[in-house]
Formats: structure tokens, sequence, C-alpha cells
């Protein structure tokens, strides 16, 4: 007789390649034992430890799937959201240093870099030797990047830079950080948005960090600013023009969100299971009552569906068949699901759950942010609109 399995009900595990599945255990065996024992305090504390990155990268978690001739592991894209699974299991912040240094850094690198940038700054970001970061969001622009301000404006050998972007992950521990700014070869041009490698010791250029965060506090957070910063040549992406350049990168980093809230969600429906099931009230476990089974039962329901559309996700992706779209719809569904249920698992943990040792309300803090950045949830909702509708709802333009 098949068994019901309580923690992967339509077995989703079980059709994993070999490869795949040594990928999952890798980083399973790295986030429980060396990642979890250092998560509470990382988040009570603010610390991002810098070794962190150098353990991730000795052990092939960072720019996964970039090609092993720049430092990457060459595994496949359902590998790396399986990886991202693991990491947000622990932190969401820990995936968030994670995703970034992959999908924001080293894979516009890979794809809008010239082999002299791909050969100086991937092997170092793949070994966590260097950190980088991805800036795009500004003070006064968020859901829509396209009215940034930041300015690059083209000078003798290479670009000045003015301007700050802000909310931005690993700013304050970065070495580089690609910059997204309009550009203007000629005063009389119109600006168009390019990509460009700032390094910390640029004069000009500095990366104060955010104070008072309540949510990825294991995160480090930051601004970037930049007073008529110099960029040479050799540090600009050549051909990539236009929103285009940016959106490929955060298809990607929302690809592995998809799949980093599954662990999240899952972390938070396990904890609730333990806990009404040791804990008696009334003369019996609080898991004999109707109600909390119910809980339980959708955050099953729930956690089944998301661990189904981030695995098709990921084979649409692996096989080329990605539209942007699908990302939305799965990042979206994925990170409200999780975010409803840390706050039911933090319910039910009753006065507990609003301590840090249960971590239930660490992660449901985490992943109001999850829920913002990379496109907040009603924004996936307008691209999908847009999708269904063809009429654009952002401007009152239609
Ligand atoms: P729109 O007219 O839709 O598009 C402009 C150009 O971009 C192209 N494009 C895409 N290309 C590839 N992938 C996508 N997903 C694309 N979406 C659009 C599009 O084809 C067009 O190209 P072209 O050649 O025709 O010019 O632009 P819009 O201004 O109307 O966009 C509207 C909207 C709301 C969809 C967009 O602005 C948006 O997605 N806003 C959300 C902003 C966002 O997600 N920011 C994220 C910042 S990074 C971050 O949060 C990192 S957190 C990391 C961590 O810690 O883990
Ligand atoms: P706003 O755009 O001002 O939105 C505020 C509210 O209005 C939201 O609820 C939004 O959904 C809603 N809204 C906006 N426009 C519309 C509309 N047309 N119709 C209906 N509702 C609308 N950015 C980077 O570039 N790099 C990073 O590394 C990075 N890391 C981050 C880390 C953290 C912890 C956080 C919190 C943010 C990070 N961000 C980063 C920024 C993030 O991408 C933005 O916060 C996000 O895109 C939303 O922009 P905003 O905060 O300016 O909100």
């Amino acid at each position: 007789k098949n068994k019901f399995n309580i923690d992967d009900a339509y077995l989703f595990e079980s059709e994993l390649s070999e490869d795949d599945r040594m990928v999952m255990e890798t980083a399973r065996d790295y986030a429980q034992s060396k990642l979890e024992p250092r998560a509470l305090e990382g988040n009570q504390d603010e610390v991002f430890d810098l070794s962190i990155a150098k353990e991730m990268g000795e052990i092939g978690l960072l720019g996964s799937t970039i090609d092993p001739k720049y430092g990457g592991a060459g595994v496949s894209d359902t590998a790396y959201g399986l990886i991202a699974r693991e990491v947000e299991r622990v932190d969401s912040g820990y995936r968030s240093f994670m995703s970034v240094q992959s999908s924001l850094v080293m894979y516009p690198i890979s794809i809008f870099g010239t082999e002299e940038q791909k050969e100086r700054f991937l092997p170092q970001l793949a070994t966590g030797e260097i950190i980088g970061c991805f800036g795009l969001t500004e003070p006064d622009h968020g859901s829509d990047p396209a009215s940034m301000s930041t300015t690059a404006v083209k000078t003798e050998g290479g670009w000045t830079l003015n301007g700050a972007k802000m909310w931005i992950t690993n700013s304050p521990i970065a070495d580089v950080a690609v910059v997204w700014a309009k550009a203007k070869e000629d005063k009389d041009d119109e600006p168009v948005i390019r990509g460009f490698l700032v390094e910390k010791e640029m004069n000009g250029f500095s990366a104060p960090a955010t104070k008072h965060k309540m949510s990825l506090r294991a995160s480090s957070t930051g601004e970037l600013v930049f007073e008529d910063v110099f960029v040479p040549d050799e540090n600009v992406f050549p051909e990539i023009r236009g929103l285009k350049g940016p959106f490929m990168c955060l298809n990607s980093a929302r690809y592995g969100i998809a799949w980093g809230a599954v662990g999240a969600a899952e972390f938070c429906y396990h904890k609730a299971r333990q806990y009404v099931s040791d804990r008696t009230q009334f003369g019996k476990p609080i898991a004999a009552n109707q109600l909390p089974q119910t809980k339980l039962a959708n955050m099953l329901t729930d956690i089944t569906s998301m661990q189904m559309l981030a695995w098709r996700l990921g084979q649409l992706k692996d096989s080329g068949r990605l539209h942007p779209s699908m990302v939305s719809l799965a990042k979206r569904n994925n990170v409200g699901k999780a975010l409803e249920i840390a706050r039911v698992s933090r319910d039910m943990h009753g006065g507990n759950g609003i301590s840090g040792e249960y971590r239930v309300i660490h992660h449901m803090m985490n992943l109001e942010s999850v829920n913002t950045y990379e496109g907040t949830y009603d924004i996936h909702g307008l691209i999908l609109g847009r999708e269904i509708t063809g009429i654009q709802a952002f401007t009152p333009k239609g």
C-alpha cells in the first residue's frame, strides 16, 4: 500500500534527477549543520557572518548554474532552486545573500560582461572572496524603475555617475556593485539604461548601512551613493541597453525566491505540527482539536501546490520554455502563501510564537520583505493582469 508523505504529499522529491538530489542533499546538510546554529543570533544581533560567503563558495552554492570555466558549478536551474529552498528553510536573509551574489551579480556579468569582466570578477565571486550587490531601486523609484534618476554621463575614458540607490542587499559588505543608471553619450542624446560595475574603492562612492530593520536582520542592507564617481569604460556592460537588462536578472532571482519560499513555509509548518502535537491544553494535545487540524491541512495543501509550481517552473527553465510571467505567478503565489503560513504557525505557537527561540516569528518577519522585494505581491498581480487582459494598469495611461 502506498504511504502518504506528510512533508512531500505529491512525492516531488522522488522525481528529481540523481544530480539534482545530490545538490539538494549537500545544501541541506550545510544549511542545517552550519547555518541553522547561527540563525537566531544572526537575526537578533543583525550580523551577517562573512565566513558564510566563503563556506557557501567552497561547496559550490554561489553562482551554481554558471559555467565551471568561470568558477561556477554548472548545475541545473532546478538544482539552483533546490539550494534556495534549503537555505531559506533556515533564513530568508541567508538566501538573499546567495540570490544576489548568484542571480543579480554573477548572472549579469556572465551574460552581459566582456571576457575580461568575466575573468576578473566571476571566479572570486564564486568562492565568496569578493561580494557583490545589485542597485536598481532608488529612494523615489521602487516599483517603477523606468523613472530612475541616477545618471551616467560620458567623459574621457569612462563615465561619471551621480545619484543614489536604496534598499540594496549586501551593499555595505560589497566589493563590486552592478548599478543601473540612465546613460547619455552626448548631452543631446535620449538617456538609455545601462549597467556599470562600480568598485568599492572608487572615489565619490559610498555604501552606508540601513539601520532599524525589523525584517531580514541577518542580511546586510544599505544604500549606494554616487557623487561624481568615475567608472572606466572597461567597467561598463558593452551591449545591453534598457530595462530588459535588470529585468533579465530579476527573472532569475525571482525564480529562486519562488523556490526559497517553499523552504520557509515548510519550516513553519513542521514547527506548528510539532508544537500542537507536543503541547497539551484542556487535558489533550492541541492537535486533537478540529481547528488546528484544518490549519495544518491548509498548510500542507498550500505547500504542496507551492512545491508543484516551483518544481514545474524548474523543468520549464531547464528546458528553455520559461516566460517571465510564469515566474511572476510563482513568486507572488509562493511568497504570499509562505507569509500566510508563517502567520498561522506563529498563532498556533501561542505566546511562545513571539519568542525568537521557536524561529517562526523570525520567518514571518523575513517574509514581509520577501513579499515586497523583487516586485511586490501587487506588482506581480498587475504583471499577470496585463498578460491576461492585454491592458497595462500600472499607469493611468492604460
Ligand atoms: P515594460 O514596458 O514592461 O518593459 C520595459 C522593457 O523591459 C522588458 N521586460 C522584460 N525583459 C525581461 N524580463 C522581464 N521580466 C521583463 N519585463 C519587461 C520589456 O520587454 C521592455 O523591453 P523593450 O526592449 O521593449 O524596451 O516596463 P515597465 O516600466 O512598464 O515595467 C513595469 C513593471 C512594474 C512590470 C516593472 O517595472 C517591475 O517589474 N517593477 C518591479 C521592480 C522590481 O522588481 N524591483 C526589484 C529590485 S531588485 C530587488 O528587489 C532585489 S532583492 C534581492 C534579495 O535580497 O534577494
Ligand atoms: P513602492 O513602489 O513605493 O510601493 C509601495 C506600495 O504601493 C506597494 O504595496 C506597491 O505594491 C504599491 N504600488 C506601487 N505602484 C503601484 C501601482 N501602479 N498600482 C498598485 N499598487 C502599486 N532593490 C534593489 O535594487 N536591490 C536590492 O538588492 C534590494 N534589496 C532589498 C532588500 C530589502 C530588505 C528590501 C525591503 C527591499 C530591497 N530592494 C532592493 C528594493 C525592493 O525591490 C523595493 O522595495 C520594491 O521593488 C518596492 O519598491 P518600494 O519599496 O519603493 O515601494
